[in-house]
């Protein structure tokens, strides 16, 4: 009898801002490690993301959803993060919904034929679609680029989702894990920290705030209070004009306690643990185009 073969492969996620890519990303591994707003261009980095079983490993990539004008080095980044994604996949999941609109003339159906890998075409958001939509949307993005299958799912309710993951294994290459099976993730903890209070950012700050924001974390260390563990975090927030500083505060400092609160609440849900939080607001004008700050933050690496 001949033993089954383990497999692992690398699953890249790609698509518009705002589809749900992280939202399907989290569906697929049961947590939740990508941080999701209604909000586009929420991500920016490629998450790896781990969903291992007894026999497979995939390596599921969060990218950023690629942005055709980039405004900003740092979108720029983001879209080489996202293009990276065509480089090493086993297996492609193209990401769209019925509000998105494609041409045929955009980049990525080149960049699909060049990958020379399955792409599956996946139909988010069928919770809130009429059938019909979703249905021409996938004859019409069909005739741009021979998609290996179609699915209509909801990410968020979790419709076809199973389904989708157990064909994805059948794509997998037979192949030893990447990755230690019970990790969740290629991204240490202080990421993990950052991205969930920028989640918090972009959910109560309006209009260009948020975008102008990067969190670092300065120190992440576990200590004991009272005989329990609590997780002692200090995160710098930057922003890219002085003007936002006030409004990130806010009247008497009351926008950044509600920040802090709700960012907290948060880390301890993630972390399983108590935690305390101190949240302060730096100024570095013009960060995003700035070739060491950006650096700094991680956008080029990776
Ligand atoms: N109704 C509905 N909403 C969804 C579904 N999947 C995602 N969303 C919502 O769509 C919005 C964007 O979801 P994200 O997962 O952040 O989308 P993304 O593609 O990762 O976006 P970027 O990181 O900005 O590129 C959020 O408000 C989600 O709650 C779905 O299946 N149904
Ligand atoms: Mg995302």
């Amino acid at each position: 009898m001949s033993e089954m073969q383990h497999k692992a492969g690398f699953v890249n996620i790609v698509g518009n801002p705002n589809v749900g890519k992280s939202t399907l990303v989290n569906t697929l591994v049961r947590e939740k490690l990508s941080i999701v707003t209604s909000k586009p261009q929420t991500t920016r980095h490629r998450i790896h993301a781990l969903l291992s079983d007894e026999n497979y490993q995939m390596v599921i990539s969060d990218t950023p959803g690629i942005i055709e004008t980039p405004s900003y080095k740092m979108q720029a980044s983001m879209n080489k993060h996202a293009y990276s994604a065509f480089e090493d996949a086993d297996v492609i999941l193209f990401v769209t919904d019925i509000f998105d609109v494609y041409t045929g003339e955009e980049n990525i159906f080149s960049l699909f034929v060049k990958a020379e890998t399955p792409v599956l075409l996946i139909i988010n958001k069928i919770d809130i679609d009429k059938t019909e939509q979703a249905t021409e949307k996938a004859e019409q993005l069909s005739s741009f680029f021979p998609f290996t299958k179609t699915y209509f799912i909801s990410a968020k309710e979790k419709t076809n989702t199973d389904e989708l993951l157990s064909d994805i294994v059948t794509y997998l290459p037979v192949h030893p894990p990447y990755y230690p099976k019970d990790e969740l993730s290629d991204k240490p903890e202080r990421f993990f920290v950052s991205e969930i209070i920028r989640e918090n950012i972009l959910k109560q700050y309006r209009q260009e705030v948020p975008y102008s924001c990067e969190v670092v974390v300065h120190r992440f260390k576990e200590e004991e209070k009272h005989g329990a563990p609590l997780l002692m975090i200090y995160a710098d927030i930057y922003v890219d004009r002085k003007s936002q500083k006030p409004i990130i505060i806010g009247h008497r400092g009351e926008s950044i306690k509600k920040l802090g609160i709700a960012s907290r609440t948060a880390l301890e849900e993630f972390f399983q643990n108590h935690v305390f939080l101190d949240l302060n607001v730096k100024i570095k004008e013009n960060w995003r185009d700035d070739d060491k700050m950006l650096q700094h933050f991680g956008y080029e690496n990776n």
